[in-house]
């Protein structure tokens, strides 16, 4: 197992419900570290930009105006398989599909309003830890 960096969002609704605080816990108290951690308003370009691999998606239009309805939290993640333990931790991405305990079946209320965000690989996580971070914006160790 190698140490990796894994990008997670606190999405709008989750935002807005004031979940930050339980949902940087269950990331903390499972040995991921937070190397890095920015709140911010998206703006449309930079929400499209990130979901561009969606963009001939039908949900795409509803999913870029729900990521840009509020502010979202920016966090990189680090620990020993740090993608897919993220994963693992958020849940399936319909909330009625994630397993109990997970950060989507606690806090998502919709499969469009789904709380969190996770790289699915190791290539998405390096290319969106560089779509939000400067180098010397994370915290290595
Ligand atoms: P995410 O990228 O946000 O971590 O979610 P994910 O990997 O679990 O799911 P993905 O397939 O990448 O979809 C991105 C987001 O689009 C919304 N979605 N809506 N209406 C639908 O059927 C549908 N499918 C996907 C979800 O909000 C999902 O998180
Ligand atoms: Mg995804």
């Amino acid at each position: 197992m190698a140490v990796e960096q894994t990008l997670s969002i606190i999405k709008p609704d989750a935002v807005g419900n004031h979940h930050i605080g339980a949902i940087i816990q269950r990331f903390e108290e499972s040995g991921l570290k937070i190397a890095a951690l920015k709140m911010l308003q998206l703006s449309r370009e930079q929400a499209e930009g990130f979901y561009a691999e969606h963009s001939e998606r039908p949900f795409f239009t509803s999913l870029v105006e729900f990521m840009i309805s509020g502010p979202v939290c920016v966090q990189v993640l680090q620990g020993e398989s740090a993608v897919a333990r993220n994963r693992e931790l958020m849940g399936a991405t319909n909330p009625e599909e994630a397993a109990p305990g997970t950060i989507r079946a606690d806090f998502a209320t919709a499969v469009s309003a789904n709380a969190v965000h996770g790289s699915d690989s190791q290539a998405s996580a390096r290319r969106e830890i560089d779509y939000f971070f400067a180098a010397d914006e994370i915290y290595t160790r």
